[in-house]
C-alpha cells in the first residue's frame, strides 16, 4: 500500500505539496492536468513539467485521477474514434515518463452528485451529503448552477463550467443512450486503447457510478460487485481494473465491502477509503473516516485490502471541512491528513497482527 493525497495541480488547490510531505507516511500524489478539458491530448512536455513539480517537492506521482472520458465517446458518436485517438496520446505520454495508473469514470453528464457541500454536522464541521428527495424535485441546470455556486470558487471535478454550461444539450445527446449502450461504449473505448495500456503497463481504474443508481435519468452502470465483474469479463485483461471507492460504492448501504475486495482481488489497482454516515435508503452524509463516526466498518474493509496483498496507492477520500479551512469542498487539508494517519495505523496494526500471527 502506498498512501497518497488527491492534489489538482499548481494553481488548482488550496493545499501544497509541502503540506502533504509533511503528513507522515505520504509519500505521493494523484494528480491530473485539471485545466485540459476532456477529449484534448496532453501533451509531453506538460506531463514532463507535472511530474518535475512533484518529484521537486520530494513527492511521485502515483497515479492520475482523471484523464477524462469526452462525451463523444461515452455517447458513441460518430467522432468519437477522434477523441479516443488523443486519449490513446495522452496514455503514451503518460506512460512514456512512467505513469502507469489511470483513474477515469463513465459516468453521463455529471460526475459524482451531492445534493449539498457544506451541511453542518453537530461538531460544526460540514460535509458533502445527499438526498434523493433533492434530486428528484430538480431541473438538472438548476442543480448545476446550485453546486457551482457552492464550490468556494474552486472548479470541481467533473463539474466544468464550460462543459456544463450546455447541460441540456447533453441530456439531449445523451437520450437514446440507455446502460446497456453505454456498457458497449465502454468496451469499445476499452478495447481501442488496450495497445497502449498493454505497451506501457498502463493500469485503467475505473470509477465506479456515485451515486450507483441512475440519476435526473440517466443511467449508471458501474453500480456494485455483479457490474464491475461484467465489465472485467468484457474486457478480460489486466489493463482493465477497477479504482476501489468506498464512497460510491457505499452510496448504496447494502454494500459489502470485503465481498466486493475478494471478489475483484488484484483487478483493483487503486483505493478511496473513506466513511459515509447513511440515514436512511438515499440520504447520507461524508463522515469522517474513523468507523464509530459513520455507518462502516473501516477496519474490515482496510484488512480485506491487506489480506488480498493490495499493494497500490490509497488516498482518504473526502475529508470533512473543519478548523475553519477555506478549500474546495471535500478537498481540505486537515481532514484527509487525519484520515491518512488513521488508514495507516490500521494497516501497521494489521500488518503486526498479522506478521505475529494473531
Ligand atoms: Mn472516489
Amino acid at each position: 500500500m502506498k498512501m497518497t493525497l488527491r492534489w489538482y495541480g499548481p494553481g488548482h488547490d488550496s493545499v501544497t505539496l509541502d503540506q502533504i510531505r509533511q503528513i507522515p507516511g505520504v509519500t505521493g500524489v494523484i494528480t491530473t492536468l485539471y485545466d485540459i478539458p476532456a477529449g484534448e491530448e496532453w501533451p509531453l512536455e506538460r506531463v514532463r513539467q507535472l511530474k518535475k513539480v512533484v518529484e521537486d517537492a520530494g513527492l511521485k506521482i502515483e497515479g492520475i485521477e482523471s484523464v477524462n472520458v469526452h462525451d463523444a465517446i461515452k455517447i458513441g458518436t460518430p467522432d468519437r474514434d477522434k477523441y479516443i485517438e488523443n486519449y490513446i496520446r495522452s496514455l503514451e505520454h503518460l506512460g512514456q515518463e512512467g505513469i502507469n495508473l489511470v483513474c477515469y469514470n463513465f459516468m453521463p453528464v455529471f460526475d459524482w452528485t451531492r445534493t449539498d457541500l457544506a451541511k453542518m454536522r453537530p461538531d460544526g464541521a460540514t460535509v458533502l451529503a445527499y438526498d434523493q428527495k433533492v434530486v428528484d424535485s430538480i431541473d438538472p441546470q438548476v442543480f448545476f448552477d446550485q453546486t457551482n455556486d457552492a464550490s468556494n470558487g474552486f472548479v470541481m471535478p467533473g463539474w466544468e463550467p464550460e462543459r456544463l454550461a450546455h447541460v441540456k444539450e447533453l441530456f439531449e445527446a445523451y437520450k437514446d443512450v440507455d446502460a446497456d449502450r453505454l456498457f458497449n461504449n465502454l468496451v469499445y473505448f476499452l478495447e481501442a486503447i488496450g495497445p497502449v495500456c498493454e505497451k506501457y503497463g498502463i493500469r485503467m481504474a475505473i470509477h465506479p457510478d456515485d451515486p450507483s443508481w441512475p440519476v435526473f435519468g440517466l443511467p449508471r452502470i458501474i453500480t456494485g460487485k455483479d457490474a464491475i465483474l461484467k465489465l472485467f469479463r468484457a474486457v478480460d485483461k489486466p489493463y482493465n481494473g477497477l479504482t476501489f471507492c468506498m464512497g460510491s460504492l457505499g452510496s448504496n448501504p447494502d454494500i459489502n465491502f470485503p465481498d466486493v475486495i475478494r471478489a475483484c482481488g488484484d483487478r483493483i489497482y487503486f483505493a478511496h477509503v473513506r466513511n459515509l454516515h447513511h440515514f436512511a435508503p438515499g440520504v447520507f452524509e461524508e463522515a469522517a473516516h474513523l468507523s464509530s463516526d459513520g455507518s462502516f466498518d473501516m477496519y474490515e474493509a482496510v484488512k480485506a485490502l491487506h489480506d488480498t496483498g493490495f499493494d497500490g496507492p490509497i488516498r482518504p477520500d473526502h475529508g470533512r471541512t473543519i478548523w475553519g479551512e477555506k478549500c474546495m469542498p471535500g478537498y481540505g487539508l486537515y481532514d484527509r491528513a487525519l484520515g491518512a494517519m488513521y488508514i495507516e495505523g490500521l494497516w501497521e496494526a494489521i500488518d503486526k497482527a498479522e506478521a505475529r500471527g494473531v
